[in-house]
């Protein structure tokens, strides 16, 4: 009772810290947007599944319709059951058979400033020619193909092949490490890795290909490695006879033509790692006709994409967003999705704002990290730049606050942009939460309400509805048709992990709340995952990487909030006997962090102490030390073995600061 009082209590509280701004969509966005109205939302409540099914009728060319739009049997999904379709003929073929031919599908900007326009028709070629390659290579309908590669045009190239032939691609990022490129490569069991000698970044050299393989010596599947030259020899990569091939050579000798196999609905598309709460990565499972579907029409009516838009999402095609945000979702609409390889200070901190001035770009889809830090930069970097092609503005990756939101609205959108904050997971596989920008007035820091067909709700522990503007956990209540189907190779842990917490509904991992006109806030992760930057780390894992350092004998790691970042990681370590706390010793852990897992995961900070806080489960109470590294009072300690520890190492924290 006295609980639920409380409850209630900070639930008014933050209702009147609720922002009051309002942004309606400006008149002429409206008027010429392919959204106007509520109706999408009225057909979808009215019946779900023939909301999708009509959409999958008349936005996806199918070779065989399918008998049934939906089978559930809660967790698990089936979406367009017996319908034949193929996601590359959608986002290449169909496009390159139509007046399509010459636009431009992917507009490619370097980093050192070389680029490339692919039409619809060369997209075709290419990929058809890089299926041949594939097949060459042994590689058939079902074998998995992993790819370490930077943003380069051939990454979606290789995932659009092996999307023709039905071999589900596994893209790892290119700043992840050969460790975690080892364990992604062996979970998936692939049987080719698809690579470059290196990648820029900054101006200087990422040797992918060597890091590929230090990976490659410890996975026996991988039979034949596909090597882009994009750097040269100064990459200094080494090629193995008989495994290694250059990507340039194969092609010149494929077969111009391949056609692009007819495959079940349910057919596996891809597997993309991402961290949960364990140590262990998850291999999210997408599969073809749902997943179009879904990545389809949400870049058709949330991004508002024409066909004379230069519709540009900054993410890498490492991350979920740039699979479905700026292969699939946008090619499969017969986009022009632009790609840039390297990064947003690279020369200068204006090179996003030349990038928008030099496309003449129309709808940008960018982090709230980004956004923080350009303004952080200052308003001069974008104010030397013409912005006036810009028409729409987006974010996705992590919570966006007002006042980040306010910034980007002003000196990117001249008050003149709608902004779609849009809340969505590498599970779900599409967009979840978001405005459509010529219907929904929009809040800043509100991803606002579900899109058409999607169930989204805020709940307590118990599983009950939570009142107005209190705060509990997101939940999606009915089924979606990108939705994960499960985790590669471990369909136990899909059920625990999403499952069992709110039984038959989908537990999100974040907290949330709802306020009285139904908008959605979401305040960030409630589990054991950190947010940096947008990319989502697991707290166990970068623990279990410092306790293999040598001198560690314990570590908690804890998100702690950053005002640019998001969140920055801060690693509390307790030292085996016979070592001492040093500067050297800090730095040497952050880097071993830095090489095990990737840069993303280096801590901020690393603070040495004797012990940690446990509960009698032997727990380690992360929720205690983020009050501590986040300057607040200590929330409930009463089941700590022995609170001291605490207050010791507050006393230490504090004193360092
Ligand atoms: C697409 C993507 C998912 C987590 C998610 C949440 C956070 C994403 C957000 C957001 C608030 C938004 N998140 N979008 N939080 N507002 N608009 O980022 O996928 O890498 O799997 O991360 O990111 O915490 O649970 P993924």
């Amino acid at each position: 009772m006295a609980n639920g009082d409380n409850v209630a209590r900070t639930g008014a509280i933050e209702a009147l810290l609720v922002e009051q701004r309002r942004f309606p969509p400006p008149p002429e966005f409206r008027e010429q947007a392919r959204v106007k109205d509520r109706t999408p939302w009225e057909e979808a409540e009215r019946d779900f599944q023939a909301f999708w099914a009509k959409h999958a009728e008349a936005e996806l060319h199918w070779f065989r319709k399918w008998d049934q739009v939906l089978e559930w049997n809660a967790p698990w999904a089936k979406w367009f059951i017996g319908g034949q379709l193929n996601v590359c003929y959608n986002c290449v073929d169909r496009h390159a058979q139509s007046w399509r031919r010459t636009k431009a599908a992917i507009v490619w900007e370097g980093e050192p400033g070389d680029s490339r326009v692919l039409t619809y028709q060369d997209l075709h070629r290419e990929v058809q020619r890089f299926a041949n390659v594939l097949k060459s290579l042994g590689v058939q309908r079902g074998d998995r193909v992993s790819i370490y590669m930077g943003m380069v045009p051939e990454l979606p190239i290789a995932m659009l092949a092996c999307a023709r032939i039905g071999a589900p691609h596994s893209v790892v990022f290119g700043g992840f490490s050969s460790d975690a490129l080892r364990d992604r490569i062996q979970d998936a069991g692939a049987k080719l890795l698809i690579t470059q000698d290196g990648a820029w970044r900054r101006g200087s050299i990422v040797p992918l290909k060597q890091l590929a393989d230090r990976a490659l010596a410890e996975c026996p599947t991988v039979e034949k490695v596909v090597v882009l030259r994009r750097i040269g020899a100064t990459a200094g990569a080494q090629m193995v006879e008989g495994r290694d091939f250059w990507w340039d050579e194969l092609m010149a000798d494929a077969a111009p033509t391949c056609p692009a196999e007819a495959l079940d609905s349910e057919h596996p598309l891809y597997i993309l790692y991402t961290s949960g709460t364990t140590g262990k990565p998850k291999g999210i499972l997408h599969t073809t006709g749902g997943y179009l579907l879904g990545v389809h029409l949400t870049s058709k009516w949330v991004f508002d994409l024409k066909d004379e838009d230069y519709y540009w999402c900054t993410a890498d095609i490492g991350w979920v967003t740039g699979h479905s945000y700026i292969v699939y979702g946008p090619l499969s609409n017969g986009a022009t999705s632009v790609m840039y390889e390297g990064a947003p200070d690279w020369p200068e901190k204006d090179r996003y704002w030349q990038i928008v001035e030099k496309y003449r770009i129309n709808v940008l889809y960018t982090s709230p990290t980004f956004i923080r830090t350009a303004m952080k930069w200052g308003t001069e970097w974008p104010a030397k730049h013409d912005l006036s092609s810009l028409r729409l503005l987006g974010t996705v990756g992590e919570p966006i606050n007002p006042e980040a939101w306010m910034w980007y609205h002003e000196h990117i959108g001249h008050g003149r942009c709608p902004i779609v904050d849009t809340w969505w997971q590498t599970e779900t596989g599409m967009i979840m939460i978001t405005p459509l920008p010529g219907v929904v007035t929009t809040k800043p820091g509100s991803a606002t309400i579900p899109f058409p067909g999607v169930q989204a709700e805020v709940v307590d522990e118990e599983g009950n509805p939570c009142p107005p503007n209190a705060g509990g956990f997101l939940v999606l209540t009915r089924p979606w048709p990108a939705m994960l189907r499960t985790f590669w190779g471990d369909p136990d842990r899909y059920v625990q992990t999403y499952w069992s917490r709110f039984p038959g509904r989908y537990f999100t991992g974040d907290g949330a709340r709802k306020d009285e006109d139904g908008y959605f806030w979401i305040t960030g992760r409630v589990d054991d995952v950190v947010n940096v930057a947008g990319h989502r780390l697991s707290n166990i894992e970068i623990e279990s990487t410092l306790v293999a350092h040598p001198a560690v004998a314990e570590a908690a790691v804890i998100g702690r909030s950053d005002p640019v970042k998001g969140q920055a990681i801060s690693a509390f370590v307790v030292l085996k006997a016979g070592f001492r706390p040093s500067e050297q010793l800090r730095d040497e852990l952050r880097e071993w962090v830095a090489d095990k897992i990737s840069p993303i995961a280096r801590p901020s900070d690393i603070f040495f102490t004797a012990d940690l806080p446990k509960t009698r489960s032997a727990k380690i109470m992360r929720r205690l030390l983020r009050d501590i590294a986040e300057g607040r009072v200590l929330g409930d300690t009463t089941t700590l073995t022995d609170p001291a520890v605490l207050e010791e190492i507050k006393r230490q924290y504090e004193e360092t600061e």
